[in-house]
C-alpha cells in the first residue's frame, strides 16, 4: 500500500470536512439572523419594505444550506468512524443533522404553503420555530466552547492539556475549569433565550396561554353586550394564539377619537360614533384565521356586522368595483373587489369569543376575511370606502401576493 497517498487522502478528507463545516456554519448564521428579523415584530414595523426581500433571501440561503449537507452525507460513514471514541462529538453531530433536516423540510413546506391546507403550514411553522429555538442557542454554545479562544481560557499550563480529552478526572483542574465554563456559558445562553422561547411555546400549550386581560389600551363605553351565541362562544373558544402585528405604533382608541365611516360610491354615506355603532345589529359566526407566514387560529367565535349587510344597507352604486378598508393607524389599508366583499362570512367584527376585541388584536373593530390570508383583515378598522379604481393594499404594495385566497 502506498502510505503517502493514503495519508494524503486522509488529510484531504479532514480538510474537506472542515471546509464543509465552515460553509455550513456561515449559512446557518445568515439564516439565523434573517430568520430572527422575519420573526421580529419590531423589524416588521421599522423596515416593512424589505420584508419580502429578506424572506426570499432567507429561502435561497436555505436552499444553499442543502449543499454542504448533501456533500457531507457520502462522507458521513467515514466521519463517524473517526468519532468512535468521541461520544460528545457524535451526539453533537446527530443533533445538528436532525435540526438541519427539520429546518430544511419545514422550510420547504412553508415556502410552498399555498399548495397545502393551512394545517400543514401550522405544523411546519411549529417545527421550524422549535428547531430554531433549540438549534440557534446550541449553535452559539457550540461555537463558543469549540473556539480557540475558549480553549485558551481553559488551559492553565500548556503541557497539562495533552492528557485532556481522554482522562476524565474530576480532580484534574483543567477538567473542572472546563466543565465550569461550559456550564456557565450554557446557562447564560439558555437564560438569554428562555423568555422569548417560553412566550412562543405558551401559544401552543392546551391552556391557551394567559387569558386575555382587559388591561386594554382602548377606552370605549358602553361595552357591547355579547349575544347568547357569543358568550359562552358557540365555537368553544379559539384554539391557538394570535401573533400581534402592526406596522405603526398601536393606536389608542377612545370615544373621542373613534368613529366609523362608510362612504364613496354608496347611496347613503354613514358616519357613526361608538354608541351609535354598538347599536347596529350583529351576527355571530365561527371561523378560522390564517396568516400567510404560516400560523393559524382556529374556531374563533366572532360577533359583528356582516360586511354584506353593511354595504347593502347603505346602497351600493352600480359603478362600484372595489371596496377599500382603512385603519385608524392612518397607514394600513387593503382592498377587495366588490364581488369578493359580498361573501357571506366577511365581517366587521366587534367581539371575539364574547369579549370586545382588544387593542393589540385590532379592537375595538376589525375586519375579518376568513377565506383569505389575514393581511386582508384590517385592524383598527374605521373607514370603508366604495371605489371604482383599484387600490393596492399595504402589504401587496410591499411584495405580498394580490391573490390572498387560502387553499382549504
Ligand atoms: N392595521 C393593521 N392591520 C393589519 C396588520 C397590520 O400590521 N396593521 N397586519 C395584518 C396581518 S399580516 C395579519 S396576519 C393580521 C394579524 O392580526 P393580529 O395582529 O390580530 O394577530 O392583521 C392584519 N391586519
Ligand atoms: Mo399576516
Amino acid at each position: 500500500m502506498n502510505y503517502r497517498l493514503f495519508f494524503q487522502r486522509k488529510l484531504n478528507f479532514g480538510k474537506r470536512l472542515i471546509r464543509l463545516h465552515h460553509s455550513n456554519a456561515l449559512l446557518f448564521l445568515v439564516l439565523s439572523v434573517t430568520g430572527f428579523i422575519l420573526f421580529s415584530s419590531t423589524f416588521r414595523s421599522i423596515f416593512p419594505s424589505v420584508r419580502v426581500w429578506i424572506r426570499d433571501f432567507h429561502i435561497w440561503v436555505g436552499v444553499f444550506l442543502c449543499l454542504p449537507l448533501l456533500l457531507y452525507l457520502p462522507k458521513m460513514k467515514q466521519h463517524i468512524k473517526t468519532l468512535q471514541k468521541k461520544k460528545n462529538n457524535r451526539i453533537n453531530l446527530y443533533f445538528f443533522l436532525v435540526i438541519l433536516i427539520l429546518l430544511i423540510v419545514s422550510g420547504f413546506l412553508l415556502t410552498y404553503h399555498r399548495l397545502f391546507p393551512p394545517i400543514v403550514s401550522s405544523w411546519s411553522l411549529f417545527i421550524h420555530d422549535l428547531s430554531t429555538w433549540f438549534g440557534v442557542p446550541y449553535a452559539i454554545y457550540h461555537s463558543i466552547t469549540r473556539s480557540q479562544w475558549f480553549k485558551q481560557i481553559v488551559k492553565t499550563k500548556p503541557e497539562k492539556r495533552v492528557q485532556e480529552p481522554f482522562i476524565i478526572d474530576d480532580q484534574n483542574p483543567i477538567y473542572k475549569r472546563r466543565t465550569f465554563l461550559k456550564v456557565l456559558s450554557g446557562s447564560i445562553i439558555a437564560l438569554a433565550f428562555l423568555p422569548s422561547m417560553t412566550k412562543w411555546l405558551r401559544a401552543y400549550l392546551p391552556a391557551g396561554g394567559p387569558t386575555e386581560t382587559l388591561t386594554d389600551g382602548n377606552q370605549l363605553t358602553p361595552l357591547p353586550l355579547p349575544s347568547a351565541n357569543s358568550s359562552p362562544p358557540i365555537g368553544g373558544g379559539k384554539k391557538g394564539e394570535f401573533r400581534y402585528y402592526t406596522v405603526t405604533e398601536i393606536p389608542k382608541l377612545t370615544n373621542e377619537n373613534w368613529s366609523f365611516t362608510l362612504d364613496g360610491l354608496v347611496e347613503q354615506p354613514k358616519h357613526y360614533n361608538w354608541s351609535e355603532f354598538v347599536k347596529l345589529q350583529r351576527n355571530v359566526q365561527v371561523s378560522d384565521f390564517h396568516c400567510v407566514t404560516g400560523w393559524s387560529v382556529y374556531d374563533i367565535t366572532w360577533e359583528g356586522i356582516p360586511l354584506k349587510k353593511l354595504l347593502q344597507d347603505a346602497g351600493i352604486k352600480k359603478e362600484t368595483k372595489y371596496v377599500k378598508f382603512y385603519s385608524a393607524d392612518g397607514v394600513y389599508t387593503d382592498t377587495l373587489t366588490i364581488k369578493q366583499a359580498l361573501q357571506d362570512d366577511i365581517m366587521v367584527a366587534v367581539l371575539l369569543d364574547g369579549k370586545l376585541i382588544n387593542q393589540k388584536n385590532g379592537g375595538p373593530v376589525r375586519l375579518i376575511v376568513p377565506k383569505m390570508y389575514a393581511y386582508k383583515s384590517v385592524k383598527w378598522l374605521n373607514r370603508i370606502q366604495l371605489i371604482k379604481e383599484d387600490h393596492i393594499g399595504y402589504w401587496e404594495e410591499r411584495g405580498y401576493s394580490t391573490d390572498a385566497w387560502v387553499n382549504t
